[in-house]
């Protein structure tokens, strides 16, 4: 038996990194942007560099306006709606992996920004 929950507690070191990774925060209320910057209320979201969000096409159409465009455009049609986020927060921000219950990004892979 000590040594099963030697093992067990091996285990969840070793599985430690792959949930720190993994959604663990839900913020909810006013999306809005404020320069190159976004937030939920009060609360810094991120989403990727400015660069990325102007260029890269969403994976899904966020603010529900019938057309998937860029992310930047996307998260400009969500600016004063209530939004749901799903992230963690790191380096002082949020940072989002999911929008509205959609995905935006797999938070066990490399941000997509620094996959080129
Ligand atoms: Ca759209």
């Amino acid at each position: 038996m000590k040594k099963l929950l030697a093992l067990i507690f091996v285990l969840s070191l070793l599985a430690a990194p792959a949930m720190a990774a993994t959604p663990s925060q839900t913020l909810s209320g006013t999306f809005s942007q404020s320069g190159l910057n976004y937030f939920i209320e009060a609360t810094q979201v991120h989403f990727g560099p400015t660069w990325y969000l102007a260029s890269t096409k969403a994976f899904a159409d966020y603010d529900k306006d019938g057309t998937v465009e860029t992310i930047a455009q996307e998260l400009s049609g969500l600016v004063g709606t209530t939004v749901t986020l799903t992230g963690c927060t790191g380096a002082g921000v949020f940072n989002v992996f999911t929008i509205n219950g959609s995905f935006y990004r797999d938070p066990a892979t490399p941000p997509p920004w620094t996959v080129r």
